[in-house]
């Protein structure tokens, strides 16, 4: 047995409290090792009493990457406490693997009991709580200065007409929040019951993240009662708003960096900021070639974006105030994180208690495009924009540079970094104003992209359509993919907008499903490059099955197709062509 891949860690992904009385627990193991995994389990204060030490249950498989296998069982408590360890036999030894490392299994091992690892208490006030809302929530992503010019007199000096060029970096074309106004019936249509916003408060530039302003929206977006009609509106309309927060760094045009600038040292705002050595010069923060030192901390090598210093307690209360400012006088739902990974803990801590403690079922989604377990522990984020999970179906589906098996891998890798009911609630974007759009990355070929999304809505946790993905928008990095919004119906493409309706219909349908049914792989197949997988929850099972290769395949009919592409019946078969997918289920009464 290969005792260097066993892992497990209390109180972490891998034995959580998941509901107020239930414990999961999860064990790690080297793929294709370990036969049989049991969990000796008992209350810390009967081990001797009850010897329950000589009882087992067995463990089951639910996820496997190329490496690992990892086993899964629930447990509860009378007095939501346990005492635990595992029994492992790979047919040739059996060992026991608990608190104080591996053992051979027998008697002794078995009734010492601080072999066992411990779950002390099951304090609900511990649980990491995800809101429940957030997992029926599809979301749409508006880029506010190209979705929609709903009022041409807050438009900027130099604005450009709509749509009359690719957009350039400084480029201005009127976007606002009256265009969201006379657009959310757009969104209702399509299924959409989530916005997320990039940042719509007072900044220089055409993307905001350069905030000048926290407490004020940007005039050329509009007023604060034209954004509290905006989410009056949404919410009437079911639709919960997302707003984002730029708060690693401020813009140069802050009062705050405005002051530093001018009055150096003697700034009262000196200590808000990164600054390591003086004068701070417009635009220079010696990130250049030769420099000793940097002037002052940035976003990236962004001069235009000193970093704030977030450890300072006029900082923290200064943007704890904006954080519950526009929860408290708009009634928004959610923040989303900018930079969120560079911001320390110890602020993002204070930024959970005090959302949550003014909407229990506020979400916080941090933009963070690695593994994020140290941010997801129930006290800062409930989630992260899902890059690294994407990522894998774009390299699968678009880029083709992995197999089946490693789809399976690394999709099964990502959900064993983090509890069930935080995965229930990832945000799953395949792009953003942050990437290249999703039909570039397929080229134009639509049936993939339509294809790559079918996958996506199927996963577990929530989609989000970045706007214009519904009429087929292209468009390359930054800046290229924040074009402005299609409205002239002669450029749109209704056939996607269709298929896009459908799916966000049927991710809706089968919610339940979708965001607590277990994944199964069913076909891995790494010649024809075919996936297909269930989702089995209660006692329904959704079933897909994925054409990514050059042939066609078939599988028996199927009497109750809930989504399909490029598929025909022939006979008692359903031959699903290159490019092709199917959605059904099969209910087990
Ligand atoms: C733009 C260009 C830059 C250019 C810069 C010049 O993208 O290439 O150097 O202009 O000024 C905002 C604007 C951007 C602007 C940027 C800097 O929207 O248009 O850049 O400000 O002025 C990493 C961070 C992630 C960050 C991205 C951009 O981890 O947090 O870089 N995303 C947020 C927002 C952005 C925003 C900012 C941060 C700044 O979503 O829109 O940019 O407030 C890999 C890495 C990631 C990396 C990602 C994207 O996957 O793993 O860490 O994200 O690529 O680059
Ligand atoms: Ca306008």
């Amino acid at each position: 047995m290969e005792k260097a891949a066993l892992y497990h860690r209390p109180e972490s992904e891998y034995a959580y409290l998941y509901d107020k009385d239930t414990m999961h627990i999860r064990l790690r193991t080297k793929r294709d090792d370990v036969l049989r995994v049991q969990l000796i389990s008992g209350d810390p204060y009967l081990i001797h009493e009850t010897n329950w030490y000589n009882s087992s249950e067995e463990m089951k498989v639910i996820a496997q990457t190329e490496e690992y296998d990892y086993w899964f069982i629930e447990k509860t408590a009378d007095f939501k406490r346990l005492q635990y360890a595992f029994e492992l036999s790979d047919g040739k030894e059996k060992v026991f693997y608990g608190d104080r490392g591996i053992f051979e299994l027998n008697e002794q091992t078995r009734m010492k009991a601080e072999n066992y690892f411990r779950l002390p208490y099951f304090h609900d006030i511990d649980r990491v709580k995800t809101p429940e809302w957030v997992k029926e929530t599809v979301w749409y992503q508006i880029f506010p200065e190209r979705f929609a010019n709903g009022d041409p007199s807050n438009d900027p000096d130099g604005v450009l007409s709509w749509g009359s060029k690719l957009p350039g970096r400084d480029d201005f074309f009127g976007g606002d929040l009256q265009g969201v106004i006379d657009n959310l019936d757009h969104l209702v249509d399509l299924g959409i019951n989530g916005i997320y916003f990039c940042p719509i408060f007072k900044a220089s530039s055409n993307h905001k993240y350069d905030t000048i302003d926290y407490f004020d929206i940007d005039p050329n977006f509009g007023t604060k009662e034209l954004f509290r009609e905006l989410v009056e509106k949404a919410h009437e309309k079911g639709i919960k708003v997302m707003l984002d927060a730029v708060f690693n760094h401020t813009g140069y045009y802050s009062k705050e960096w405005l002051d530093v600038v001018e009055n150096g040292e003697k700034s009262q705002y000196k200590d808000w900021f990164h600054i390591n050595r003086y004068p701070v010069k417009f635009g220079e923060n010696g990130n250049f070639e030769g420099a000793t030192t940097i002037a002052y901390d940035t976003f990236a090598f962004t001069p235009r974006m000193p970093k704030l210093n977030t450890a300072n307690p006029d900082v923290r209360k200064y943007l704890l105030d904006i954080a519950t400012y526009w929860i408290r006088e708009f009634d928004i739902d959610a923040w989303r994180l900018d930079v969120a990974n560079e911001v320390d803990h110890h602020f993002w801590k204070s930024f959970y208690a005090e959302t949550t403690a003014l909407k229990e079922d506020f979400y916080i989604l941090g933009e963070i495009w690695h593994s994020s377990q140290s941010w997801l522990n129930g006290d800062e984020f409930h989630a992260v924009m899902n890059y690294a999970y994407t990522e894998t179906i774009i390299n699968y589906f678009i880029k083709k540079d992995i197999s089946s098996t490693k789809l399976a891998s690394g999709l099964f890798d990502q959900l064993m970094l983090y509890r069930e009911q935080t995965n229930q609630v990832m945000f799953n974007c395949l792009d953003s104003h942050d990437t290249t759009r999703l039909l570039t990355l397929c080229e134009g070929d639509k049936e993939l992209a339509k294809m790559t999304l079918a996958f996506t809505f199927l996963q577990q946790g929530s989609p989000c359509i970045y706007y214009g993905t519904e009429y087929a928008m292209e468009g390359e990095n930054d800046p290229d993919c924040r074009r402005c919004m299609i409205w002239d119906e002669k450029d749109q493409d209704l056939d996607f907008y269709e298929f896009v309706k459908k799916l966000i219909a049927l991710r809706h349908s089968e919610q339940p499903l979708l965001s607590y049914g277990v994944l199964d792989f069913t076909v891995l197949d790494n010649q024809k490059n075919i996936v297909g997988f269930s989702r089995r929850y209660d006692e329904q099972t959704l079933q897909a099955v994925f054409n990514n290769g050059t042939e066609e395949c078939s599988i028996e009919k199927i009497d109750e197709v809930l989504l399909s592409q490029k598929t025909v019946v022939e006979g008692d078969r359903m031959i699903i062509k290159p490019k092709g997918f199917i959605v059904y289920k099969k209910c087990y009464r």
